[in-house]
């Protein structure tokens, strides 16, 4: 049989095959008892999938699988230049595992850590392509050997967005335009998931006065929150951008909105880089529900998250609910004008209350007229 027969005949399976292990990673292969266990027990077995060694079998479980289908020989002989040129040919987008430790950069894409390297690429694809750069790295660090939580919800309004819908993804890319509407305690509960177009949930905070709002969020999965200026026919700002991390309870942020239309957008990232795939919905589409042939339905991580709004008084900087000695403290520390050239903290404490870009006279009678 001809290579390319070989290719072609193959394909379908292989590609079916690749599905699964992409889709479900590492952990759900532990949670599910390894739905892609392989037919050759020499997959994995020591040695680089994309060299000549004498052994059978190679250490990637996914390519090994692949190339042993194509040429049953890989396995039970010795991993030989057809091999090889055949892990060329299947394994593009595998890279776990590869040399180099997962929490540290290295030029080369995957780490060494299987389970790791597998969890980190089902988010970030980047790092099976590109390189396994700072940020694969210190994602290692956030999402590998992390223990799926489950947040309360109770008490929270349900968005009615289904994880299969795009309801309230404001004028980004969705099915209807629309945001959430904020009011002073606005509890609310949702999901996130990936796909594309991948889920944002947005949170309407426009107003005709500077308000200054705490917001809570609490999620099960990597959280990543943006503060956005400007209307749909734009142009739109990004003031702030913060990712939160998972499963370590919920993470607030105080902060002035200016005047006019802006949002809190809710996502699923770090403050890096967004996260499109591996939160998968979990409800099904009534008008695209699976075939039966389609691999079991598998998270990393829960999808749900939870937001409070909570308004304070304009002059509350330390947001301990009260204007007074402190926050007058807060404001002289902070005297004079903030400088544009920095990127905006949103965790540092803001006591430029009327937004004119410097934290003075006009700001303490307002900080005095509220104590
Ligand atoms: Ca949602
Ligand atoms: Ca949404
Ligand atoms: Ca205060």
């Amino acid at each position: 049989m001809s290579f390319t027969m070989s290719y072609i005949m193959s394909f379908t399976m292989s590609s079916a095959m690749r599905l699964i292990p992409k889709i479900t990673g590492a952990l759900a292969c532990a949670t599910v008892g390894c739905v892609q266990i392989s037919a050759f027990a020499q997959c994995p077995t020591p040695g680089d999938c994309r060299a000549v060694h004498a052994t059978p079998g190679c250490e990637q479980p996914e390519c090994c699988q692949l190339v042993c289908e194509f040429d049953m020989l890989c396995c039970t002989d010795s991993w030989n230049e057809t091999c090889v040129k055949a892990a060329f040919e299947f394994c593009e987008g595998i890279s776990c595992p590869s040399a180099g430790a997962c929490t540290a950069a290295h030029p080369t894409s995957g780490c060494d850590d299987y389970e790791c390297c597998e969890q980190v690429v089902a988010f970030d694809s980047w790092c099976t392509y590109a390189g396994w750069d700072q940020i694969c790295a210190l994602e290692a660090v956030e999402l590998c050997g992390v223990t799926p939580c489950t947040i309360n919800t109770t008490g929270a309004i349900d968005e009615n967005e289904p994880c299969y819908r795009r309801l309230n993804d404001g004028w980004g890319v969705g099915q209807t335009a629309a945001r959430i509407a904020v009011t002073c305690g606005t509890l609310m509960k949702g999901k996130i998931a990936g796909g594309g177009p991948r889920d944002l949930d947005w949170f309407a905070v426009d107003g005709a006065t500077r308000k200054r709002y705490r917001v809570t969020v609490d999620a099960e999965f990597p959280a990543e929150l943006q503060y956005m200026l400007g209307t749909e026919e734009g142009p739109n700002t990004v003031k702030w951008l913060l990712g939160g991390p998972i499963c370590d309870g919920p993470v607030s942020v105080i902060f002035l909105t200016e005047l006019g239309t802006s949002t809190i957008i809710l996502g699923a990232g770090s403050d890096e880089r967004e996260y499109r795939s591996a939160i998968d919905c979990d409800e099904i589409n009534p008008e695209n529900p699976p075939g039966p042939d389609d691999p079991p339905r598998v998270t990393l991580l829960g999808l749900r998250w939870k937001t409070r709004f909570e308004c304070l008084a304009l002059a509350d900087v330390d947001g301990d609910g009260a204007v007074g000695a402190a926050d007058l403290s807060l404001l002289l520390a902070n005297w004079g004008d903030v400088d544009p050239g920095l990127p905006f903290d949103p965790f540092a404490p803001d006591a430029d209350l009327d937004g004119d870009g410097a934290v003075g006279a006009a700001d303490l009678s307002l900080l005095l007229a509220g104590w």
